[in-house]
């Protein structure tokens, strides 16, 4: 299938999307019918494995909005298995050295590129099947997305940018703001700078750029300061919110 993120990233159309933490394929085909471009299938901090990645990839697949997956780290064997069960889009969390980027790069490609394993009779992604034009539509379609949420990656951010084989950038403002020095305060104004600056270079690489922002204002800001894609929330937070509310309504009566 295509991967109508990457070729409306490609366009530089605006996406907005959603995290998703709930581990769960109703939820989350709940909110495929919403009208949002993409959904992250989060594994970095919520409880979700390969086999509730799978069963929500397999729910997207029938809705008109494209999925995301950010594993928990860089290892290459659970990559691997991602993009097996169909993950066309990653999200690699806490990139910060030239060298991590060249090997998650590796990691996603088959050789003699990379050093993706070929097991396409086993894998979803393949669809079990011997496609003739698979190899070059896995080239085509897989996303790579890396995230810069430390200092020492805003510091090799040039470095990272060069680097072949990375679709896009994803910034980070909690983490970036944490390794700053500013647990909790992503707006801090040495934050909100040093994400300007940031998205100024991703935009000299001629690279996409994406942030995390539940706030309308900010992300606005962002939109400005030309980031195309924007994940607004995220499904635990809006069912908790939601909830809170309605119970503070009622209890007027
Ligand atoms: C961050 O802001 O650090 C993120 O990873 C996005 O939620």
């Amino acid at each position: 299938p295509k991967n109508r993120f990457k070729q409306r990233m490609a366009k530089n159309q605006l996406q907005l999307g959603l995290f998703l933490g709930l581990a769960n394929s109703i939820s989350t085909e709940i909110l495929a019918g919403c009208g949002f471009d993409f959904l992250l299938i989060d594994a970095e901090h919520s409880p979700n494995d390969l086999r509730s990645i799978q069963a929500q990839l397999q729910t997207i697949a029938a809705y008109p909005v494209s999925a995301m997956v950010r594993p928990p780290n860089h290892d290459t064997s659970l990559i691997k298995q991602l993009l097996a069960i169909g993950t066309q889009t990653l999200l690699i969390p806490m990139v910060e050295t030239p060298q991590q980027a060249r090997d998650l790069v590796a990691a996603v490609r088959y050789p003699p590129l990379g050093v993706r394993g070929v097991g396409i009779a086993l894998e979803r992604s393949a669809r079990w099947t011997n496609i003739p034009d698979y190899f070059a539509q896995v080239a085509e379609q897989t996303c790579l997305i890396i995230q810069i949420e430390s200092l020492l990656g805003i510091q090799n951010l040039d470095e990272i940018l060069a680097i072949e084989g990375l679709d896009a950038v994803f910034l980070g403002p909690t983490d970036l703001a944490a390794s700053m020095g500013y647990l909790n305060q992503s707006n801090h104004p040495e934050v909100q700078a040093a994400i300007k600056q940031a998205l100024q270079q991703i935009h000299a690489a001629k690279k996409a750029a994406g942030i995390f922002s539940s706030d309308p204002a900010l992300a606005k800001q962002y939109q400005a300061e030309g980031v195309s894609f924007l994940a607004i929330g995220a499904d635990t937070i809006i069912l908790r919110n939601a909830c809170v509310n309605l119970l503070k309504e009622r209890q007027k009566y």
